[in-house]
This record gives C-alpha cells, structure tokens and sequence, in this order.
C-alpha cells in the first residue's frame, strides 16, 4: 500500500504531494451533470450505489490520492427531525430560532445519523484502489448551525451573528448538540472505512478573532478531540479565514486546510514538522486554462516545501472549470515528484 495522503497526515515524507480536490465529484464533470438530469441532488445522496458511483467518477478520470463520499455537509440534520431542501444549496425550511426549537432537537444514535452516507463509504471501500485514501467529512458546528439558524446560505449570514451576540448561550447549547452529532458521524465514517475526515468550518471568517476564538473554537476542540476515538486523521478546513489562522494553530489535528487567501509555506514554518497543510490554488485559475493552472501549479510547488503539502484548491471547484485545467494541474503535481 502506499497512500501517499495517509503517509503525509502521519508526517512521514512521500516520493511525491499527494492531490485532491474539493468537490471533486461535482458539477464540472459532464458524466455528474448527465446523472444529475434523471436524479435530484437528494435523490443522489440517498442513493448509496449511485453516491458511490459519483465519488469514484473524478478518480475513473484523474488518478487522484483520495475519494471523498458523496454526501452533503446537511446530511447529519436529517437525524434530527429537520428536512432540508437544495436550490442549489442547501434551504431549511423552519429555521431555529427559539429556545423550544432548538430545546426540543433529539439526541440521536449513531446508527440514525445518515446511514445512506455510511453504506456509501462501505461501498466506495470495497472498490477503491488501496493506494487511494478515502476521505469522510462533517461540516463543523458553526457552518451546520449557519444553515439551520439562517435557513439557507446569505452573505454574512445576519441572523446567526445576530443571535451569537444577542442569544450566546441559545447559539452555544445549539452547537453544543452539533458537536454530539457531527463526532457521531465522523466515529462512524471512520468505522465504516474512511481512513481520514476532514470538517468544514467554512464559514468561520465571518468572526473577529476574538469572537471565534470565545464562540466557535471551544466547540471545534470538543468536536476534534472526540473524533480521536476513531484513530484517523483530522483535517480542519476554514474558508476567508486568514485573521484567524495563528488562533487554529494549538487545535488537535494532523492536517490544516486553507484558502488562497494564506500564504502556506509562512504557516508551514510555524506548526510541527508532522502537520499537513492542504491547498490552495485559487479554484478560479482552473477558469483561465490549462495553461494558467499549470504555471499557477508549479508555483505553488515551487514556493511551497514538499514535506507535509497536500495539494488541493484553497476551496471547492467551480462548475464551469474546463477538464483540461484538471489534467494539467494533475500533470504538474506528478511530473514534478518531489524534485521541488
Ligand atoms: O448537483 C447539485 O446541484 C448539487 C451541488 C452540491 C454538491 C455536488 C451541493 C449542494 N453539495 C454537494 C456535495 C458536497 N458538498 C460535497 C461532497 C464531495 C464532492 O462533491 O466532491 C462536499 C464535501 C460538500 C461540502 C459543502 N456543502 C460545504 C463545505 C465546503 C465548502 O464548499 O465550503 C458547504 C458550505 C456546502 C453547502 C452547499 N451544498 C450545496 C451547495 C451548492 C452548497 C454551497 C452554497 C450555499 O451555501 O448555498
């Protein structure tokens, strides 16, 4: 075997950078997209054959280092008596707002928290390559309570700041129950064969410093640490996040994930040998080319050291990304093996 995701999250040195991409199963892909005409997005995730065909279409095509489950970061709410709709991210259609709605939220088990996304996992494990590492993932508590508080995504998300400063602890207890949730999941993602999990707290930029650290962090800590019970690897992701990277840096996880917004070989000399730090081209260089992506690729490698850097966009691919900027950042990531 010789994952080389797995060796770099452990901290061990690689013969090359092990390469993923956010939302790599998505919509740029036209064999995604033709699925997509006779299936809902719903209908696909709780499909575990066809969400485990999706995952495994970006690596029929690339020879990427990992899968990541289809799956959507609202997946786990389901469990929680709450319905959710996609146009084309995700819309809850009775937010919680009040003590009663988030007071009466139940506790689930673990074998109620999306067993259509565990089974997926187990299906995927059975076909994957070995030298392909396989990825689960669970939104963090912020991001998951963003949607459920706001009731679908909206720029600086105003309800959910509003009541992170106007109900703290209404906010806290809500993320509180989260943490149960999403540790569960995770525990079980990793059970069910997921050799590593990353959490999406995307949207952690919308705080200072100060009040992700007081709001947000406590939580994500909880969240992390329960989550070492199923001896895989963590990665934490934050999106338009730069202000708060020195605040991530004491968190227990084997890997860090950020934007292109930070400049990663300047983090990389501030966290353990053995940390992974993951990106992050801007996923818009793919818009310009192949040509584009290639020289942005090699620059990365260039001013990036290759101990410890997964490479991957600083954020989900975009729709309208030709294939051919894929295959040229892939060319560039292989052909350069670790000779940057
Ligand atoms: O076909 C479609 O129209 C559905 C589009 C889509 C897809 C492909 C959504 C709706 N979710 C997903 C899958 C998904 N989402 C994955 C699976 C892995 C993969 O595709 O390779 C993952 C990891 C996510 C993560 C996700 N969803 C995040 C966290 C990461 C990030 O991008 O910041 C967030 C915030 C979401 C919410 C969401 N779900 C879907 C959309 C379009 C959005 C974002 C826009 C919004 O908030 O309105």
């Amino acid at each position: 075997m010789n994952q080389l995701l797995m060796q770099t999250l452990r901290g061990e040195p690689t013969e090359r950078r092990p390469l993923w991409i956010m939302r790599q199963a998505g919509r740029y892909l036209p064999e995604y997209r033709s699925l997509r005409r006779q299936l809902s997005f719903v209908e696909l995730c709780s499909r575990p054959a066809e969400a485990a065909e999706v995952t495994m279409m970006p690596l029929r095509r690339f020879p990427l280092d990992a899968a990541i489950v289809f799956a959507d970061i609202m997946s786990p709410v389901a469990a929680l008596g709450i319905d959710v709709d996609f146009a084309p991210g995700p819309v809850i259609e009775s937010p919680l707002r009040s003590a009663n709605d988030i007071h009466d939220l139940p506790d689930p088990p673990s074998e109620e928290i999306a067993p259509e996304v565990i089974e997926t996992l187990g299906r995927v494990k059975a076909e994957l390559d070995e030298n392909v590492a396989l990825l689960g993932f669970s939104a963090g508590p912020w991001t998951l309570a963003a949607y459920l508080v706001e009731g679908q995504g909206k720029r600086g998300f105003p309800t959910l700041r509003s009541m992170a400063f106007g109900a703290p602890e209404l906010l806290d207890d809500l993320m509180g129950r989260l943490v149960r949730l999403c540790a569960k999941y995770l525990v079980a993602q990793a059970r069910a064969g997921a050799d590593a999990v990353q959490v999406f707290e995307t949207w952690s930029g919308l705080l200072s410093q100060g009040d992700w650290s007081r709001i947000v962090k406590p939580h994500l800590r909880t969240l992390l640490e329960a989550v070492a019970e199923a001896g895989v690897p963590r990665i934490l992701f934050l999106q338009e996040a730069p202000h708060l990277v020195d605040q991530t840096l004491d968190l227990p996880v084997d890997g860090f994930s950020v934007d292109w917004r930070v400049d990663l070989a300047s983090v990389m000399e501030r966290i353990p040998e053995t940390t992974a730090i993951q990106g992050n081209l801007d996923p818009a260089t793919l818009l310009a080319g192949p040509q584009v992506t290639a020289a942005a690729a090699e620059d990365l490698l260039r001013h990036v050291p290759a101990r410890g850097h997964i490479v991957n966009l600083g954020h989900g691919i975009m729709p309208q990304t030709p294939i051919e900027s894929v295959e040229a950042l892939v060319e560039v990531v292989h052909r350069a093996g670790d000779g940057y």
